[in-house]
């Protein structure tokens, strides 16, 4: 009789051996690829029969590069570590003496401590500031352990203990050092905010794909620029951060990669202690398409698994739940021996030979440069598929009395004891009144260290993070290029949306910077009358397109092409707002001003993908997002669906965000030209927001002095004041198309309640309850202008 699977026993041990040693004796004499080939062919015909196979997305819990298969370290790892532990030295000493002088500044040392040696390999061997005279890699740091960066660009000489003295302070008179990576508040030094977790991960991905899209319409050179994202593991619980991994790998993004600092803990506590985070995002990544490497155990593990004749060592790590694991690194070497290896005589008998501080010390792989070099390496050189690296580490590594506890997160200040304890565990070779004091230490110029730290950025291209604004590149087409749209409508009349398309066909075609707009579409371009760009302008896709397409024959036929310049992303906002994010910042990361246009319907903007639009602010980003059928719509069936009057408010309070309710065809026409000219030609910081109704209605010609006039009706965000301003548009029997109408709807009812709950308190009667409108003017109704 067959077994049902879940109640699997060995029913013939001694035909389940055979089968292992045949396995055995193929890998023996002709290598693991034949092995996997016929374990393929096998598999296949099993489904063929009808035998169900176990689908695991799983790789035992080792790593996934075996030590036969590693290159020697390249580096000097006696110098690489003395500039390693003069970095842990620094970020410490930052956090703990802001708080020693100013308790309760904030600050994070656990963070840094964890993710060092990852960053430190990439410093000292793969980050390229350049290529050439092409810009380099782009890398994402993990917010939070900014302590490390600017300890390291202490180091390099391109900070000063003053900068580091005011760390948090940067507002003060001196220079000071914002919490995390700000491009506003730190303009030459940071490129991505990323301390929002999630927005950091997606925009990652996005950024791969743009830096693609621009090599294949010819707008920059090939490099073998990658993009680099350091993440945490417990942010990979925001929906932003996985929300989008299919289409790394479905655009076949090798310039990507991935490297999760899988310390096993955020904030509170652990990301999984009743489970594994590394098998799970490696299962969820296998399957998502990714190449996925894990860097789980240190090389002192590599002796032990290759004892383990049993199989009971990996049988070990891989029953242990990250709970057990942040145990055996908070509980010290005793315990991990009775603990971890005590459960067998086995396991046991393969550590007789060390001590409980050696145990202690068996390193996890993220925190060996051996091992995380290796990875890196295979993650630069792997083709078509993006790479995860899931690098196992221990949060608040080597800081005695925090490392792995649950408050470690917290953790900014170090009292003597602790802070002798760090030395002596890293071996810090320092002054002895900086060691007293907990200054900073820089080593003087010339000595080995130094000369080792400048010369491998060198070979790099350079130092980094380092924001570069390169001069304009773009100047504004004149506001009479829009012509049809200054001139007034004749019937059939339009609506503003018909008019923006318009214009964004002329700015298309447009000579000199046709080629830098970006029109950004999720999946709406039918609803707003934008399918004729498809065939004229042609719809990004990397591989080209690979069917005849239905439409083929038709005019307007859905033309997908390589150089296509429509980025049609699907329905996803907030990757539509991540590709925005990549080409309105392309300017400091490719040298390259674009345009990007972010055609949406209104209501899925500002309060579905706020955050991203708030980070895209910090980033000095610039482009314009069109809030589509904004206010009541008469799209037919779509109804009060699509009432957002709010969309305007939201937009106004990101202080980088220009925002209009342009109610006429010739007022986008005045807003984008100006736009184009303040962004690009004049490079000041802002963004615009600009709202498009579907209601056709006649559309005046440009009256004299308009173009003035208009531009100084921007929605403002001092509504609370009672200033919101607002256009008077034309109303139609069906409908109000207006947003203030919805704004002040919801201010009316606002007053109209907190009038009820007076008289009710005055009067305790409910005689007459008037819903009158507040007189106009009066402080419960906004000016309409
Ligand atoms: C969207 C968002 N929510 C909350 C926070 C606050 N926060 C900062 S760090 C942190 C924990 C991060 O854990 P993890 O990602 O595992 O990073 P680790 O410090 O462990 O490397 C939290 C919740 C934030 N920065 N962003
Ligand atoms: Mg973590």
């Amino acid at each position: 009789m067959h077994q049902k699977r879940t109640e699997r026993v060995d029913l013939d041990p001694q035909e389940t051996n055979e089968w292992l040693d045949a396995l055995d004796q193929v890998v023996e004499e002709a290598g693991p690829d034949r092995a996997s080939f016929i374990l393929e062919r096998v598999a296949q015909r099993a489904r063929q029969i009808g035998v169900e196979l176990p689908i695991r997305q799983n790789t035992p819990y080792i790593n996934t590069i075996p030590p036969e298969d590693e290159v020697p370290y390249p580096g000097d790892r006696a110098l690489e570590r003395r500039i390693k532990s003069l970095t842990r030295w620094n970020a410490m000493a930052m956090v703990s003496r802001q708080n020693k002088f100013d308790h309760g500044i904030g600050g994070h040392i656990a963070t840094y401590a964890s993710i060092a040696t990852l960053f430190e390999v990439g410093f000292n061997h793969f980050f390229h500031a350049s290529y050439g005279d092409q810009p380099g890699d782009l890398v994402y740091f993990q917010g939070h352990a900014s302590p490390g960066i600017y300890a390291r660009a202490f180091l390099e000489g391109r900070l000063t203990a003053e900068h580091l003295e005011n760390f948090r302070h940067e507002l003060r008179d001196h220079q000071g050092l914002s919490s995390y990576p700000h491009p506003w508040l730190m303009p030459g030094f940071w490129k991505f905010p990323t301390v929002s977790m999630g927005i950091g991960p997606i925009n990652a991905i996005y950024q791969a794909r743009f830096t693609r899209y621009l090599e294949n319409r010819g707008l920059i050179a090939k490099t073998p620029r990658k993009v680099w994202a350091f993440l945490g593991d417990g942010e990979m619980d925001e929906p932003e951060s996985m929300g989008s991994i299919t289409l790394a790998s479905r655009e076949r993004l090798d310039n990507l990669i991935f490297v999760i600092n899988a310390n096993l803990q955020r904030l509170d506590g652990p990301v999984r202690g009743n489970g594994k985070i590394v098998q799970e995002l490696e299962a969820a990544f296998l399957g998502a398409g990714w190449n996925v490497i894990k860097v789980l155990w240190g090389t002192d593990w590599d002796d032990l698994l290759e004892r383990d004749t049993s199989g009971l060592l990996l049988k070990r790590m891989e029953e242990c739940v990250d709970g057990e694991y942040q145990s055996f690194k908070a509980r010290g070497g005793d315990f991990v021996r009775k603990e971890f290896f005590g459960k067998y005589p086995e396991t046991l008998k393969l550590v007789q030979h060390l001590t409980d501080d050696q145990i202690y010390r068996l390193r996890r792989g993220g925190h060996d440069p051996l091992k995380v070099y290796n990875a890196y390496k295979a993650a630069v050189e792997h083709t078509g598929q993006p790479t995860l690296i899931l690098a196992k580490t221990v949060k608040g590594y080597g800081v005695a009395e925090i490392e792995a506890r649950n408050p470690t997160h917290q953790q900014k200040e170090l009292n003597d004891r602790a802070v002798q304890l760090f030395r002596q565990r890293f071996d810090i070779q320092l002054p002895e009144d900086v060691a007293q004091n907990v200054s900073f230490y820089r080593p003087p110029d010339g000595s080995p260290e130094m000369a080792y730290l400048h010369e491998r950025r060198r070979q790099l291209g350079g130092y980094m993070p380092e924001r570069i604004v390169p001069a304009t590149q773009i100047h504004a087409p004149k506001l009479e290029t829009f012509g049809e749209l200054l001139h007034g409508s004749k019937a059939p009349h339009p609506s503003t949306t018909m008019a923006f398309v318009k214009l964004l066909t002329v700015l298309l075609k447009h000579q000199e910077i046709g080629k830098r707009v970006v029109p950004i579409i999720p999946d709406e371009a039918r609803t707003f009358g934008m399918e004729s760009l498809f065939r004229q302008f042609g719809i990004y896709a990397s591989g080209g397109q690979l069917y005849k397409p239905h439409d083929a024959d038709m005019f307007l036929y859905y033309k997908e092409q390589q150089d296509g310049q429509i980025l049609e992303e699907g329905i996803t906002e907030a990757g539509s707002m991540a590709s925005f994010t990549a080409a309105g910042t392309a300017y400091s990361n490719y040298r390259i001003e674009m345009i990007p246009f972010f055609i949406y319907y209104s209501m899925f903007g500002f309060q579905r993908v706020g955050d991203l639009i708030w980070a895209f602010a910090d980033a000095r980003g610039k482009g314009f997002l069109m809030g589509g059928t904004a206010g009541r719509t008469t799209l037919s069936g779509e109804g009060l669906q699509h009432q957002d009057g709010h969309s305007l408010v939201l937009a106004s309070t990101v202080p980088t965000c220009a925002a209009y309710d342009p109610a006429y065809a010739y007022e986008i026409a005045v807003i984008v030209q100006d736009g184009i000219r303040r962004m690009y030609q004049e490079q000041e910081d802002r963004f615009y927001y600009l709202t498009l109704y579907n209601e056709n209605y006649p559309m005046p010609a440009m009256p004299e002095g308009a173009p003035e006039r208009d531009l100084q009706i921007q929605v403002r965000g001092e509504w609370q004041g009672h200033v919101a301003t607002f256009r008077k548009r034309p109303h139609s029997e069906r409908s109000r198309a207006c947003a203030a109408d919805s704004f002040r709807e919801v201010w009316y009812c606002g007053g109209c309640l907190e009038r009820d709950q007076l008289q009710r308190a005055a009067a305790r009667s409910a005689a007459v309850r008037t819903l009158e409108p507040p007189a106009s003017g009066s402080a419960s109704t906004p000016a309409v202008y």
